[in-house]
């Protein structure tokens, strides 16, 4: 897989929320590769993107072995990768997500919208770097895997660090929806992060918030935020959200 050069020729697909009505037989290879592990992660926000646009995608998850047979030719031995025909490939997930944003309509309407979406995007990603190691403990299999915090969000000493950590991203992201309500109401929906549409920010929140809660599964967390918590959990519950977890077995909220 090679970085692409030349400018994509994908066209915007039409947001209809469904997860693609296409048979089998008239369907045609799919424009879109997106190759990670089968878990959620790095590539989730990129998939419901997909889900939500109905826009077929050839969603690669691979096994260790198979990682272990491609991981040299993947740049920087990370994944995800998205490959796009007649461009070539993408690395990095926000730059992905960003991407995929653009093409399928969740990158707000103005270059004002896209630049909130893209703080908000940094900030999630940010405060997802000080999460993982608490995540990570939690799966850890071996003595090895276990990260330098050392404690796990299973543990109360665990939840106590991030509630002294995490409060300056979460305020930040309260203040984002305080002031897009106060701008934009609510429509019938609810209120989103930017301007009165789904956005990538909305989505890649609802990722973050569903990974959180496999540990933190009362969202305490969040219960000084209950913006905060009902923005993620309204489009978590998104119907094109919910079918592609229920193709994928994928039980989280
Ligand atoms: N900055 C990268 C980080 C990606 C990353 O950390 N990927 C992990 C999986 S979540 C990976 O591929 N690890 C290599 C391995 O497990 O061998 C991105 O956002 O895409």
């Amino acid at each position: 897989m090679t970085p692409g050069t030349t400018s994509p020729k994908a066209k915007p697909q039409p947001s209809s929320g469904s997860s693609g009505s296409k048979s089998a037989k008239t369907r045609s290879k799919p424009k879109y590769t997106l190759t990670y592990f089968d878990t959620i992660g790095h590539a989730q926000a990129t998939r419901y993107m997909f889900a939500l646009a109905g826009v077929d995608f050839d969603d690669r998850r691979v096994s260790e072995a198979e990682w272990r047979r491609i991981q040299r030719t993947v740049p920087l031995e990370q994944l995800p990768v998205l490959e796009v025909e007649g461009m070539g490939a993408l690395h990095q997930s926000v730059c992905i997500d960003r991407f995929v944003a653009k093409q399928l309509g969740f990158y707000g309407k103005t270059d004002v919208e896209a630049a909130q979406i893209d703080q908000i995007h940094t900030t999630i990603a940010e405060a997802g770097r000080l999460v993982m190691p608490f995540v990570q403990n939690m799966f850890a299999t071996s003595p090895s895997d276990v990260q330098p915090v050392a404690v796990g969000l299973d543990t109360e000493e665990g939840v106590e660090k991030l509630r002294t950590h995490l409060p300056r991203y979460l305020n930040f992201l309260n203040s984002q929806v305080v002031a897009n309500e106060t701008v934009n109401g609510q429509d019938a929906e609810g209120v989103y992060f930017v301007g009165t549409s789904l956005s990538l920010a909305d989505i890649y929140w609802a990722c973050a918030w569903e990974i959180a809660t496999e540990l933190d599964t009362e969202n305490t967390l969040l219960e000084d935020y209950p913006k905060l918590f009902n923005l993620a959990k309204r489009v978590s519950k998104l119907p094109a959200i919910q079918e592609y977890k229920r193709q994928h077995a994928e039980d989280h909220p």
